[in-house]
């Protein structure tokens, strides 16, 4: 359906593109095929139209049926009067409705900006506002959660909303499964356009979005799809939240798409409902973050299920244990695959026959020969070989700069496009990667990335709190802890107070501090920025 005659979608305003010498050589060296995410889906379909592509509650989904139901969304998006570049916030839990929405706007040139189920109002809001977006498509309920409400307040704020498409009951809005009509022919859209907006882990108050081409995520996927073995006899858990580029495309949802394979969803990524679907489904990969792969080691000692077809277990997002990466082998039965990555772009994966010493103490290697990866000192120096430092990289699926972001840009990124991710590392003769700490402000949180700064911002709205700072401190069972300073008026606000008065700020249930300490003044640095380090040892 794809139709030459129709007209190029715009480029984006606000996006940094990567220098024609670069574009030129990644297209020439063949990392970039002139390919769409939505052709992927096409090209899997017209070789494999009878197998599976998604396990849904209500059976199989063949692939020929995908690929119809995402060109009907596609049109029907089109027809409710959505334009090619235009922006949609995408708020869904990880459902076959994801999926069909994903690939519809895709096609439609529409594009997604990936929203956390985890999400709230004060991110919703600042997301949709930032991208412009035209439409927020939402679940009805999650969680107990109700979407309709938080999206009646987004239209109320951010007036270029103009359509709420809902999964479930619609109530005042638009019914998902009214964005459907008759396949029409499509725009062209351009493969070196922006495909997908990922949101970021955050350094600064709130997140920044992180725009990612189709021809470097069709790269990104291709080639993890290749380190991880994956082919079309693989069946795919997406057990962490789809919206993250970890189960989405490295290699993910996207990977098995570009495979063949089929694709298995879970909301709850507990052991008792993931054992099930491994079980029921046969899968083979997976992806967790290392709380959850610790979980799930641990569950195998008490439910009894059979994990024989599980081969791959995928960990990252954080810095997985020794101690735990050592049990995935004999708990689950499946090798272990180490992912250091970052939605901005680089991904390091231990390959599959690395040394087990390697897979358990590292946090793999660059997926492409052409990732530039630097590491430096405090004055952007390289380091000796070993030796820790920032990780800095440049490459054919690392972003040149965030979305509608310049100033940020200035700082995120050094003059010659090298992105500062923050991160500390150390490399390995091998190129196999360390990762050591983090020099950025996030608090990595089971998993999650919250950004010490923007929990500060709404602590500093109670009127009892006279200073906040944030850090994140060192927990046996998250990884990292939300520990909140404060500096106070009176008597000292308890923690269920606190939490509560964030959650009536807006603020994702994962963000909230799990200590609160009083402190007389916060320690500051000599330019007059708080000193986390200080503060640190202070309350840890
Ligand atoms: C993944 O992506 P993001 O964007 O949510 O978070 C990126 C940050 C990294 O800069 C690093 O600080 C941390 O998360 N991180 C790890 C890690 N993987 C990510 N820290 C230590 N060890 C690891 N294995 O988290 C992400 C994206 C794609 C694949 C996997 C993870």
């Amino acid at each position: 359906m794809t139709g030459a005659a129709q007209p190029r979608t715009a480029p984006l305003d606000g996006v940094v593109e990567f220098p024609a010498e670069f574009a030129e050589r990644y297209r020439t060296a063949g990392y970039w095929r002139g390919e769409t995410l939505g052709a992927l889906l096409r090209s899997t379909t017209a070789r494999r139209p009878d197998a599976t592509a998604l396990h849904t509650t209500s059976g199989p989904m063949t692939y020929a049926e995908l690929d119809r139901r995402a060109d009907r969304f596609a049109a029907g998006l089109l027809e409710l009067g959505l334009h090619p570049g235009d922006r949609a916030v995408v708020h869904l839990p990880s459902t076959p409705e994801f999926v069909v929405a994903l690939f519809g706007m895709l096609r439609a040139g529409v594009v997604p900006v990936l929203c956390l189920p985890a999400h709230r109002q004060t991110e919703v809001i600042h997301l949709a506002e930032l991208s412009g977006a035209a439409a927020y498509l939402i679940q009805d309920l999650d969680g107990g959660f109700d979407f309709r409400e938080l999206a009646a307040t987004v239209r109320e704020r951010v007036p270029s909303v103009r359509h709420v498409v809902v999964v479930g009951d619609p109530g005042p809005f638009t019914a998902f499964d009214s964005v459907d009509a008759d396949p029409r022919e499509l725009p062209e859209v351009d493969p070196s356009s922006v495909a997908v907006l990922l949101v970021s882990g955050g350094t600064t108050g709130v997140p920044k979005l992180i725009p990612r081409t189709h021809d470097d995520y069709a790269y990104n996927t291709r080639t993890s799809a290749q380190i991880s073995a994956l082919t079309e006899d693989d069946v795919y858990l997406a057990a962490l939240p789809a919206a993250h580029n970890f189960p989405l495309c490295c290699p993910g949802i996207l990977g098995t798409v570009a495979v063949g394979g089929s694709v298995a969803l879970l909301t709850d990524p507990s052991p008792e409902s993931a054992f099930a679907a491994i079980e029921r489904h046969g899968v083979t990969v997976t992806a967790l973050v290392p709380a959850l792969t610790r979980l799930w080691c641990a569950a195998t000692e008490w439910e009894d299920v059979d994990l024989s077809t599980l081969r791959l277990l995928q960990v990252g997002g954080a810095r997985l244990a020794e101690a735990d990466a050592v049990q995935v082998r004999p708990a689950l039965g499946a090798a272990l695959q180490q992912v250091f990555g970052m939605a901005e772009g680089l991904l390091n994966y231990t390959r599959l026959d690395d040394a087990d010493e390697l897979v358990t103490t590292t946090q793999g290697r660059p997926l492409s020969d052409a990732d530039e990866v630097r590491v430096v000192d405090a004055d952007g120096n390289d380091v000796a070989p070993g030796e820790e430092g920032e990780l800095l990289t440049r490459g054919p699926y690392t972003i040149r700069g965030y979305y509608r972001a310049a100033e940020h840009n200035t700082r995120s990124f050094t003059p010659d496009g090298f992105y500062r991710s923050g991160d500390l590392v150390r490399r390995l003769p091998s190129g196999h990667l360390v990762v050591t700490g983090r020099i950025k402000d996030v608090i990595n949180r089971a998993g999650e990335n919250v950004s010490a700064e923007e929990v500060e911002e709404h602590l500093a709205l109670h009127p009892a709190v006279r200073q906040a700072a944030v850090v994140g401190l060192a927990d046996d069972a998250l990884g990292e802890k939300i520990c909140a300073a404060v500096v106070v008026d009176g008597q000292t606000p308890s923690l269920p107070e606190l939490r509560g008065f964030l959650q009536t700020k807006g603020l994702a249930a994962f963000k909230l501090p799990d200590a609160v300490h009083r402190v007389a003044t916060l320690p500051l640095t000599a330019v007059g920025k708080i000193d986390r380090k200080a503060l640190r040892a202070l309350i840890g």
